[in-house]
């Protein structure tokens, strides 16, 4: 129950110059069983007492209560759509600390999740302003910066995490490593680890780094052509990872891959803030138990179940942080996407991100953008897709995808290459093979088909 402040904008209420003075979150709500629907509003304002200045009784407002400040700071529910349960909160700007996102989370998205008079919550976005988006660090390269690095001015960049997950040694990763940088003509750029090796018994990170740089500076070397490690220094000890990004760059290393979800944000920031001059793979491991909504109405406002916030708020927080790639869905992927994965696109790379039905838009004054990684279960028969609804600024990583081809895996490079060049030339696939039965990309669609295994 929203008491003392009131919480709720009069009907037709919008706040002025938003982006200049609020920070605007977009949720869905189911209200308890029991709950009749006339205390929607009532909900609304008590989302925005909560996560604001308010609490659930009158308290002391006399002298020094902050209550004349907090009256002044407390935060609007708006443009509420009672038939789905949908409304706005406009928040004071000054409410928050500028470059703080735990703090900023810890409002918008810190208790109103709990709240008893909800069965079910969203957080669908986030609009952040002006003077909060230019006080984080954004991306160090993005996608400008990794091109040039690269030295790759059009097309997604392909690589491939070794399959097994974990099984390989260091010396037989860097063999791998050896394999995906020749193969096709050398067409191929990375390898990447998978998101849970670290440092085991037999792949220690440190030889494991060192390894795999080696090999990476050796084929630079004799082909001038550039390739990339996304090297995993996921830790929950922050001095632990830092040595690991210091070792990278040491090595010559361009990229430190993070688990960005089992981190933290903190972690995020804090080694953006430390950056050795790496480039940052943000992989969102774990990102299903913030995200994921089994509800029906996940993309048009129906029946949500869950309490989740959506991959759009955490896309923009990690653009904000300053990854340089996140992994953000894909079309026939083997993992399920609760946004349409150009959602997640639009957040990562555009300069005005547009509104949607379930989104706020955002502007980002000229942040970098960051690159979109399309993973899970893609193989040749199915990269196509991502190109053609993702654009080109893409990592496409294929794990079983490449190393499970028919013939071998210089025969899953050359098919994921293959499927590449013709989707950049917005080819065909299937008048292409029959053009090419004999090739490495009509052997990988007869294996695996133009669509997404699912096998769990
Ligand atoms: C893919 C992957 C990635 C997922 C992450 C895996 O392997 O290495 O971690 O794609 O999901 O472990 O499943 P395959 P998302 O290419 O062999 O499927 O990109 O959705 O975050
Ligand atoms: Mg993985």
């Amino acid at each position: 129950m929203a008491v003392q402040f009131d919480f709720l904008a009069p009907k037709g209420w919008k706040p002025k110059n938003p982006d200049k003075d609020y920070l605007i979150t977009y949720l869905d709500i189911e209200l308890a069983d029991g709950i009749p629907d006339d205390r929607f509003e009532d909900a609304a304002a008590s989302c925005a007492a909560e996560s604001s200045t308010g609490t659930w009784t009158e308290v002391y407002a006399g002298k020094n209560s902050g209550v004349k400040l907090a009256n002044k700071l407390r935060a609007i529910a708006y443009d509420l759509d009672p038939k789905t349960k949908t409304f706005k909160i406009a928040y004071k700007k000054e409410i928050f600390e500028e470059g703080n996102m735990s703090g900023l989370l810890a409002g918008v998205a810190g208790n109103i999740d709990s709240m008893k008079m909800l069965k079910a919550f969203r957080l669908l976005d986030i609009r952040f302003p002006e003077s909060l988006v230019k006080s984080f660090p954004g991306p160090q390269f993005g996608i400008t910066g990794v091109r040039e690095f690269m030295g790759i001015e059009r097309g997604p960049l392909l690589c491939t995490v070794p399959k097994p997950k974990v099984g390989r040694t260091a010396k037989e990763q860097a063999e791998l490593a050896k394999i995906l940088f020749t193969a096709a003509n050398g067409e191929y750029q990375g390898i990447k680890d998978d998101e849970n090796l670290t440092s085991l018994y037999f792949n220690k990170f440190e030889d494991r780094c060192k390894r795999v740089h080696a090999v990476q500076r050796d084929i630079e070397k004799k082909t001038g052509k550039k390739k990339f490690y996304l090297c995993n220094v996921t830790h929950s000890d922050m001095d632990i990872m830092q040595e690991r990004a210091e070792l990278i760059k040491k090595e010559g290393g361009r990229w430190m891959m993070l688990d960005v979800v089992t981190t933290g944000f903190a972690a995020v920031q804090t080694m953006r803030k430390h950056n050795p001059g790496l480039a940052i793979h943000a992989h969102r491991a774990m990102h299903g138990l913030l995200d994921r909504e089994s509800g029906p109405g996940v993309h048009d406002m129906g029946e949500i179940l869950d309490f989740s916030m959506s991959m759009v708020v955490i896309a923009k927080i990690m653009r904000l942080l300053g990854v340089d790639s996140l992994h953000g869905g894909a079309p026939k992927t083997k993992m399920e996407n609760y946004e349409e994965p150009i959602l997640i696109q639009q957040a990562l790379q555009l300069d005005i991100t547009p509104e949607s039905h379930i989104t706020l838009g955002q502007n980002w004054y000229g942040m970098k953008g960051v690159w979109h990684v399309a993973s899970g279960g893609l193989h040749a028969g199915t990269i196509g897709d991502s190109i053609t609804q993702l654009g080109e600024n893409l990592i496409i990583q294929a794990g079983g995808g490449t190393l499970g081809h028919p013939w071998g895996i210089e025969a899953g490079v050359e098919a994921m290459v293959q499927a590449r060049d013709l989707a950049m030339e917005k080819g065909d696939i299937k008048e292409w093979i029959v053009q090419h039965p004999e090739s490495a990309l009509a052997k990988a669609a007869q294996h695996w088909g133009f669509d997404p295994r699912i096998v769990y």
